[in-house]
């Protein structure tokens, strides 16, 4: 493969040259798309002597520097261009084929319309330019096209001019007012059905709302349009912050490498994202589209307005941009449920990749491909660094700093040291060792002693830190960790809550006046990313259960009860011992079904017991097939010993006809059906009475736990009612991407002839690949190897046709470590074969080169 350099953090430069206007024309042609760019060119260092612009797949077909012909060099993939002047016009025209770009970057077309995605570098598959964050210019846009294929040309900012130009084409001018970097870009060119509405800023500014879906989608646009107006009104409601153009437009389309863009008053979405009405969207789906809708208007601020110097920075805008989308959703419905769904995330994917061979810190020191870079570690462990500033500083210490933030760098690009010097200098607070979460990679393990001395009445707790080596980083510091807790009395009272600063490897906390030894809520409401050690007894996890006032304890207890439980019969598998559950468990679990006044949501999360690659996550090294024979012993007994209750509580809900109703019915049914074939007459009736995608859903995810008629006859149904409705048949594709099963493979392999799939569409790839390998761990990691080969196939088809969609699907195989030594040989042997290939791309050989170094 060609050499591939990696890019560092500590070789940051300022630009030799930038640019402050752009004036660009498309004239949209099918492949023979023709680009002009007219670019004022300012030098910035006096001594540069040459302009050296990005660009890939590009061919130049006229080149003028103050409306003169110049010279220019073609190096290595980027243009040289000789000049000594201070500031000139350049005027290049380039020449594309939109049609063969199937990597989506760049300009592309999805199932007919043009769009374009630039984020991170693809703009300059669109033009020579200086594509880096740290360029900002204003942009003017002229689009042209067939007018009846594509009546829409929309672009970043207002619509300025538009007119017929004979020859049944026409034309439509657009300008942004704000400077911007190229990857905010945006172009959309194509024929759709429009929902309009309108929002009132609070300054009393009316802004038109756009939101274009494919032709005979409109019904489904609505809840986007609700969404985005329940954003605006927050983001001026809890952040005072107002939205700056006249338009905001979002356009949905089919084919998109991720879920959406911020795109400067143009955002272009996943239809994933975008489309919902009841009969085929679950309430996960209506919850993914406010979510990635607010997500991406929050991105106006902080990501558009203040942006980042260079891409090392990616987590000034994301991490903080996650933060506020969580507490977006927390604020719209509920805290609790929200904040574990977050630490889910945390827990299972981002440890798995501080523990691999990517780990990288939030703001990563090298990168060979950026494109690899937007990761759960940037995105999620990002937000919650941002989150543990929010605990030290509190709101009003916060949202200090986010002012002052704004006041400083509005219109600039800017770097993650200068948000934490603005929320030190609004509050006071020293960050000064914090600022090490931005440098350090890998999970910090806080292990915590307890000690109770009766005749002092002194409860002390030992707190000690370490984070282990990661190969990015092999010293580490420690770090400054907000530690909530809680201490509880035997009745159940408060008798503390507070956040303590654990700064050194080891420090004590001494409590006096215990008359009794409490039991410890520790780390509450997850207020740092760390592993916690702390050896729990079962009656305290039941009493925290019980009687922590925090929601999110209660939920971790009832994890960390169920995980301790599996992994003590996994011992007793090793030791040829019959397995055994705890009494007190079922217990405990009978109790929370009992109790009507625990929100139903909440009650869901308890009983959607850590999954298998929840508890891969928490060992080093992991014996796959006890974990899961441990994992459904339990799960078995405590479904059987809580039968009546589950039953009871199933019938109960049926008539409710609300989210949180929904997902505790489905959690019971799922246990239910695990514990015996006999509950199957419950899903039939549900999957033919469901008046709701999360209903049907529900029913076919509880069958798809183990093979039988009826899951196939059921299926099958499916398919015929959505066989017109890709996202819905996604969810069929990852139907069967989880069922459990020896032989899967064979029936996966026979799905990608399909008509329902497709490897040029990287949502029906992430539904039945990437479902495959990242959420069916028994049948992924199967002995004989099939379920790597796979992979691998699908990893070598796709490195040529969509390098980023490969990159990411692979993931699961690059994560070998944990597994025994047979199962690390064959993955091994599949990445090895992925690195031999002759044109690897540079995404994979990022991540594969890591995975074997
Ligand atoms: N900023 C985009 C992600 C771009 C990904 C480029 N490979 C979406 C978001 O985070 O809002
Ligand atoms: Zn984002």
């Amino acid at each position: 493969m060609a050499q591939v350099k990696a890019k560092y953090l500590k070789d940051y430069r300022a630009p030799d040259h930038t640019i402050t206007q752009v004036d660009l024309s498309f004239v949209l042609d099918g492949a023979n798309t023709q680009v002009t760019a007219v670019s004022q060119v300012r030098r910035v260092n006096d001594t540069a002597k040459t302009l050296v612009l990005d660009g890939e797949s590009l061919t130049v077909s006229q080149l003028l520097v103050n409306g003169q012909a110049h010279e220019y060099r073609e190096v290595e993939g980027q243009l040289h261009l000789d000049t000594d002047l201070a500031s000139f016009e350049l005027t290049i025209v380039t020449q594309l084929d939109p049609q063969a770009n199937l990597a989506l970057e760049g300009l592309y077309m999805s199932d007919g319309a043009y769009c374009t995605q630039c984020e991170a570098e693809g703009f300059r598959r669109i033009t020579y330019f200086l594509d880096r964050p740290d360029v900002l210019a204003v942009y003017s846009v002229r689009i042209e096209a067939d007018k009846a294929a594509f009546p829409y040309l929309l672009s970043n900012g207002n619509r300025v001019d538009s007119g017929d130009l004979g020859n049944g084409r026409h034309f439509v001018c657009w300008q942004d007012p704000f400077p911007k970097p190229a990857y905010l870009f945006a172009l959309v060119a194509g024929d759709f059905d429009l929902l309009s509405d309108s929002f009132t800023t609070k300054s009393g500014r009316e802004v038109a709302l756009q939101v274009f879906v494919d032709k005979g989608n409109l019904h489904k646009a609505h809840h986007a349009m609700l969404s985005l107006k329940k954003s605006m009104a927050w983001d001026e409601s809890r952040f005072d912050l107002e939205y700056d153009l006249d338009i905001y437009m979002i356009v949905a389309v089919d084919f998109f490498n991720m879920g959406a863009m911020e795109n400067k008053g143009l955002n272009v979405f996943n239809t994933k994202y975008v489309l919902a009405d009841k009969d085929s969207a679950t309430d996960e789906d209506y919850h993914g589209i406010e979510s990635v809708v607010g997500h991406e208007y929050f991105h106006n601020w902080t990501g558009n307005r203040v942006t980042c110097r260079d891409w090392f920075q990616l987590s000034l805008k994301e991490g903080l941009t996650v933060f506020r989308d969580q507490e977006f959703s927390s604020d719209m419905g509920s805290r609790a449920v929200n904040r574990i769904h977050a630490i889910k995330v945390i827990k299972n994917q981002q440890f798995a990749e501080d523990s691999g061979p990517m780990a990288h810190a939030i703001r990563p020191d090298s990168v060979i491909e950026m494109n690899n870079f937007y990761t759960v570690t940037v995105y999620n462990k990002g937000a919650e660094v941002i989150r543990m500033m929010h605990t030290l500083l509190g709101e009003q210490g916060f949202q200090a700093g986010m002012k002052c933030y704004f006041e400083r760098h509005d219109g600039q690009a800017v770097t993650c040291d200068d948000f934490v010097a603005a929320m030190e200098d609004a509050s006071g607070v020293d960050l000064s060792q914090f600022r090490r979460w931005y440098s350090q990679s890998g999970t910090p393990e806080l292990t915590i002693l307890e000690a109770y001395d009766a005749d002092k009445q002194a409860y002390r707790l030992t707190v000690s830190q370490h984070t282990p080596a990661t190969p990015d980083q092999s010293e580490k510091l420690p770090l400054h960790i907000p530690l909530d807790l809680e201490l509880i009395a035997s009745d159940g009272r408060s008798l503390l809550s507070q956040v303590f600063s654990v700064t050194e490897t080891e420090q004590e906390l001494v409590f006096s006046e215990m008359a009794e030894r409490p039991v410890p809520s520790l780390l509450q409401n997850f207020s740092a990313p760390v592993r916690l050690k702390f050896d729990y007894s079962v009656e305290q996890l039941i009493h925290l259960m019980r009687y922590a006032s925090s929601e999110v304890a209660k939920w971790e207890a009832s994890a960390a009860l169920f995980s301790q439980a599996v992994w003590g019969n996994v011992e007793h598998l090793k030791a040829q011992q019959s397995m055994y559950v705890d009494p007190r468990l079922v217990d405990a679990v009978k109790g929370l079904l009992l109790d009507e006044a625990l929100d139903k949501a909440l009650l869901a999360e308890v009983l959607n017991f850590p999954s298998l690659n929840t508890l891969v996550e928490q060992v080093g090294q992991v014996d796959l097939d006890a974990l899961a024979a441990a994992r459904e012993f339990l799960i078995e007994e405590i479904a059987s010993g809580c039968e009546d209750e589950l039953v009871a509580r199933y019938r109960e809900l049926a008539s409710q006809d609300d989210a949180g109703a929904r997902a505790l019915k489905n959690a019971c049914l799922t246990l239910l059906l695990q514990m015996s074939d006999a509950h199957q007459v419950l899903a039939q009736r549900q999957y033919e009475q469901a008046n709701n995608m999360t209903d049907s859903l529900g029913a076919l995810a509880a069958l798809n736990q183990e093979a039988s008629q009826l899951r196939d006859s059921l299926l099958s149904d499916f398919q015929q009612k959505w066989a017109d409705t890709p996202l819905v048949m996604d969810k069929w594709l990852t139907l069967h991407a989880c069922c459990p099963g020896e032989d899967r493979v064979t029936a996966l392999r026979e799905l990608t002839l399909h008509s329902a799939f497709s490897f040029s569409n990287p949502n029906r790839v992430r539904s039945l690949i990437g479902a495959f390998a990242a959420a069916n761990p028994l049948s992924f990691h199967q002995p004989d190897g099939s379920g790597y080969r796979f992979l691998t196939e699908a990893i070598i088809k796709l490195n040529t046709l969509n390098p980023q969609v490969a990159a990411r699907i692979i993931t699961p195989l690059i994560q070998f470590k944990k597994f025994d030594e047979q199962r690390q040989k064959l993955m091994r042997a599949a990445l090895e074969e992925i690195l031999a290939l002759p044109d690897l791309s540079k995404d994979l050989y990022e991540k594969v080169s890591k995975a074997l170094a």
